[in-house]
């Protein structure tokens, strides 16, 4: 497991920007990887990423030097556990409820003592063969990232009991999820669905964890940076769209 550079970034206090994918390919994840994204997140949510797919995309990612991450279909220690061995350097569980959800996160997570992760020989620990198995547990508990993301009401109600779950790296507002939770599908300026999202902002900003959000446009992440929030999330399909239509129409006009 190498170094995570988005962690040891966070830790002097610097805004991080990511990029998901759910595509399988090592060479679109390679090529993305170079374009200038501290992190990835390989999609086992939203898309067709299984554990064996996320651990050839870090074999792609890792020689350029980026943190490889991965999203869960949701809060099961065996999904977060068959990801983690992978060697991603952490993990976005999706759909955390309640603070006690957050805490399994954590302990789905770590190794002991902190946690509850099952321990063998992986691609995650080299196998051994770089360190000793006990030293590997004390640098994975040590450089692994939680990110739980908060994209319901019953989560923003409970903001305050989640930024005192010990170990949580980011509390990630899901805007997509969060705008269905509120009956509002997809409308990420109705203001019930900003009023959500400043409210979890308030609370985790001042907090000792670093706010994150899903930001598909530049404009969306630049007045979120300007809220506070530091762990920045986007994903390629939106550029792919905008780029390929812009072509199009202007070729076609
Ligand atoms: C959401 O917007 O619901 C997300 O999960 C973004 O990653
Ligand atoms: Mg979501």
């Amino acid at each position: 497991m190498l170094e995570n550079k988005t962690k040891a970034k966070l830790a002097a206090g610097e805004a991080v920007f990511g990029c998901f994918t759910r595509y399988r390919d090592p060479a679109l994840a390679e090529f993305i990887s170079m374009l200038g994204w501290d992190f990835m997140i390989f999609d086992g949510e939203h898309g067709p990423l299984e554990a064996h797919h996320v651990e050839e995309l870090c074999r792609a990612v890792e020689v350029r030097g980026i943190t490889p991450l991965a999203r869960v279909a949701n809060n099961q220690p065996h999904l977060i556990l068959r990801f983690l061995d992978t060697g991603v350097h952490g993990i976005h569980v999706p759909w955390v409820n309640t603070s006690a959800g957050v805490e399994q996160a954590v302990q789905s997570v770590k190794y002991g003592p902190r946690g509850v992760r099952g321990l063998a020989g992986s691609r995650a620990s080299d196998w051994g063969i770089h360190e000793s198995i006990a030293d590997y547990t004390v640098r994975a508990n040590r450089e692994t990232m939680v990110i739980v993301h908060i994209e319901t009401i019953q989560a923003v109600d409970a903001i305050e009991e989640y930024v005192a779950v010990e170990d949580v790296d980011v509390l990630f507002i899901g805007p997509t999820d969060l705008s269905h939770s509120l009956g509002h599908p997809g409308d990420l300026s109705h203001p019930d669905v900003m009023a959500a999202m400043d409210r979890v902002a308030e609370v985790v900003v001042p907090s000792d964890k670093t706010l994150g959000i899903y930001a598909g446009t530049a404009d969306f992440a630049t007045r979120w940076l300007a809220k506070g929030a530091r762990y920045f999330t986007t994903s390629p399909d939106g550029f792919l769209r905008s780029g390929m239509k812009e072509y199009l129409d202007k070729v076609r006009s």
